[in-house]
């Protein structure tokens, strides 16, 4: 093999490698390494800190399940919050919801920058929309400080390594239980369980004490190596996985969506969790409650 090879670094022993066809952006921040680079599988990828982030031939799969699932569960969100996500390809899937208006809150304004430029796959113009807005800040501080309330809380971030580790604590998920709306929904990126299984446990345990209710459902991404990953979900009144399947069927109707990974069906299978993911997620032994 010549050429460049990218080696994802996040899992000691284990991990994925990309062929590079071509590197279009590197940049250092104060907060992270930027990278996107071409390859011939995933199309054009983003790295931050050597960690693959979205790619342009499976992000659908994420950013669908992670968008679509909260808000058709929820059925009628008119504000959304995405903490992060400055690939802006939540913010995509958000905005095909035509009655809700989406702040996206990302500390990084130059992911933002480089992904509109490198990556115009994943926003599709999602920036411009004027039910949008961008904030340049720390996600935290915005769920802390008094202000809008949201039917819906994205996290959209990166493994707890580095910056985001603080999208992970007890406070950060009581803030937001604070700024949820009655029927309201969290739902984060919660790890690749088979390799990451005490960000799965920790997050179990710490949504739990948050809120009334909360689980896990999964998605299947490629980029994501080592398994399903696994989305924790979260609200002080509501259970997204226990909607009719009649009621997401005519939402997602309703909304006249055209998706790669979300149907109704896949919805509500995708909060079936095989025992080896309930064990690490304390899900067994309690039961109906997550
Ligand atoms: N955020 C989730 C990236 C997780 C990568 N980690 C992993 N492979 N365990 C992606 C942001 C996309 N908008």
């Amino acid at each position: 093999m010549k050429g460049l090879r990218f080696h994802e670094d996040l899992h000691p022993g284990y991990g994925q490698y990309l062929d590079v066809r071509a590197v279009l952006h590197a940049e250092r921040t104060a907060h992270q390494e930027i990278l996107i680079f071409d390859t011939r599988r995933f199309g054009r990828v983003l790295a931050l800190d050597g960690i693959v982030q979205t790619t342009e031939r499976d992000n659908r799969f994420y950013h669908e399940q992670l968008v679509h699932v909260p808000m058709f569960a929820h059925g009628a969100a008119r504000r959304a919050l995405i903490v992060g996500g400055g690939d802006g390809g939540c913010l995509r899937e958000a905005l095909r919801h035509k009655g809700a208006r989406v702040t996206l809150i990302e500390i990084d304004e130059a992911v933002i920058r480089a992904s509109r430029r490198f990556l115009p796959a994943l926003s599709e113009g999602a920036f411009d929309d004027p039910r949008a807005t961008v904030e340049i800040a720390d996600g935290f501080d915005h769920v802390r400080g008094a202000g809008a309330n949201y039917d819906v809380i994205l996290v959209d971030s990166p493994d707890p390594v580095g910056p985001a580790r603080a999208l992970f604590s007890g406070e950060f998920y009581a803030a937001c239980r604070e700024r949820l709306t009655p029927g309201g929904i969290l739902a984060a990126q919660c790890g690749v369980p088979f390799v990451q299984p005490d960000e799965l446990r920790i997050a179990a345990r710490r949504l739990a004490g948050a809120f009334a209710h909360s689980g896990f459902y999964t998605v299947a991404v490629p980029a994501y190596t080592g398994g399903v990953m696994t989305l924790g979900w979260a609200s002080r009144d509501m259970h997204p996985g226990r909607v009719e399947r009649e009621t997401l069927a005519a939402r997602f109707a309703a909304a006249g969506l055209e998706t790669r990974y979300y149907t109704p069906e896949v919805h509500l299978a995708s909060f079936a969790l095989p025992p080896w993911i309930a064990d690490l997620a304390g899900a067994r032994q309690a039961g109906t409650r997550r």
